[in-house]
């Protein structure tokens, strides 16, 4: 099912392996996996960009062989829109919540199902705070398979779980916080495996690859690389993963330069920003996570070494931001520039704004916003955020 030559190799120590979909973490030391997808002599930059935008675009960068059928449902290609009443010149935002079930994670979830199915399970099963429960139900769908959605009790905005529910995922509700609902996953599918369903965490290093192509889309429609990308931080895979696409392009030498990622986490959910300003080497777990952006109420990001590493090799920095920040941005993106986030995904409007107070942004530098979902996500935040102030 793999490309000749591809690999999976530990974050920590680097030992390598041969590419099983099954293996998560390092038989030495327990670290995390990445993919290593060889890439033929002949890959053309301008060749791929004769094909329609979006994720399979980039095929000869993912580690699927050619002959393997996408499950697709046209992910990816999303808009790049100048934001400049609301940031300024240079700073635009990506918005992911035009991906088919509206956040980036349909990114992943292709070529997480593509797998999936390849492999001859009953279904999938994930632990969600919500896009990853929608995207994966849609996906699996899709591909004629079972979908099992593990959701902290309470803690899913309805839109997301009303998009599992509509596509037919079997839903276990856990008492307890995302992180909770990820262990008993972890425990009962990861560790326990086979089962007869497939993971799809992002503890899953092939679900991460459909995600690095927003890089490969960044680079690709501006021409060049933005100076700075900013992202919200929850699980951590998908600041890692973008870092891994522009890592990739620079090592192909498609790009010379690569931009600082700067990951932005709520107040009262920011263990990694936490790590980060103490320069701990150990994770500052969050025991009771909270923040109105449900989506990164995370207090043990289980891709918290990807992270920290992507952010360092970048020069990049990790910082919070309060609710009302949140809230604020989510509100000028909405107002001066027609574009409806979910709330965390207006974080990092609101972490931009923080980085250019605290100077680690210039006013002239390109800046990217990865805005993750759509903001009919969560009906009862945008009722809040009206409600309160009109
Ligand atoms: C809109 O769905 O973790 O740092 O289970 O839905 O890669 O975790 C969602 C995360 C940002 C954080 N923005 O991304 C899930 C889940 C939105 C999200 C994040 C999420 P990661």
């Amino acid at each position: 099912m793999f490309r000749e030559g591809v690999r999976l190799r530990c974050v920590i120590c680097g030992s390598l392996y041969p590419p099983n979909p099954r293996l998560f973490t390092c038989r030495s030391c327990g670290g995390l996996l990445e993919v290593v997808t060889p890439v033929d002599r002949g890959f053309e930059w301008e060749r791929v960009r004769a094909r329609r935008f979006g994720v399979w675009r980039y095929r000869e960068l993912l580690p699927l062989a050619e002959w393997v059928k996408p499950v697709s449902l046209g992910e990816g290609g999303t808009p790049l829109v100048r934001v400049d009443r609301a940031a300024g010149p240079h700073v635009f935002v990506k918005f992911e919540g035009s991906n088919p079930t509206g956040s980036f994670k349909d990114r992943g979830m292709t070529v997480g199902v593509t797998i999936a199915k390849g492999l001859g399970v009953e279904g999938v099963v994930v632990a969600s705070t919500g896009n990853t429960a929608a995207s994966a139900a849609a996906y699996a769908a899709r591909a004629g398979l079972r979908c099992l959605v593990y959701l902290p009790r309470g803690g899913v905005a309805r839109g997301k779980l009303a998009q599992a529910l509509l596509h037919g995922a079997e839903v276990v509700e856990v008492d307890g916080f995302f992180d909770d609902a990820l262990e008993l996953v972890l425990e009962e599918y990861v560790e326990r495996s086979p089962s007869k369903l497939y993971p799809l965490n992002s503890v899953n290093p092939w679900r991460l690859e459909g995600q690095k192509t927003l890089a490969f889309e960044l680079v690709d429609e501006l021409g060049y690389t933005p100076d700075v990308v900013v992202v919200p931080v929850g699980n951590a895979g998908n600041i890692s993963a973008i870092w891994k696409g522009f890592r990739e392009l620079r090592d192909l030498g498609v790009i010379s330069g690569t931009p600082r990622m700067i990951g932005v986490q709520a107040t009262g959910a920011a263990p990694l920003a936490k790590t980060w300003s103490t320069r701990s080497r150990e994770l500052q777990v969050v025991e009771e996570p909270r923040t109105i952006a449900s989506a990164i109420r995370i207090g043990r990001p289980v891709n918290w070494f990807k992270a920290l590493k992507s952010v360092e090799e970048s020069r990049g920095a990790l910082l919070t931001v309060s609710d009302e920040e949140i809230l604020e941005a989510m509100k000028m993106l909405a107002r001066l520039e027609g574009l409806g986030v979910e709330p965390s995904s207006a974080a990092s409007l609101a972490g931009y704004l923080k980085a250019l107070e605290e100077g680690l942004v210039d006013r002239g530098e390109t800046v990217v916003l990865v805005a993750t979902g759509h903001a009919l996500k969560d009906p009862d935040v945008v009722r809040l955020l009206v409600e309160r102030n009109t």
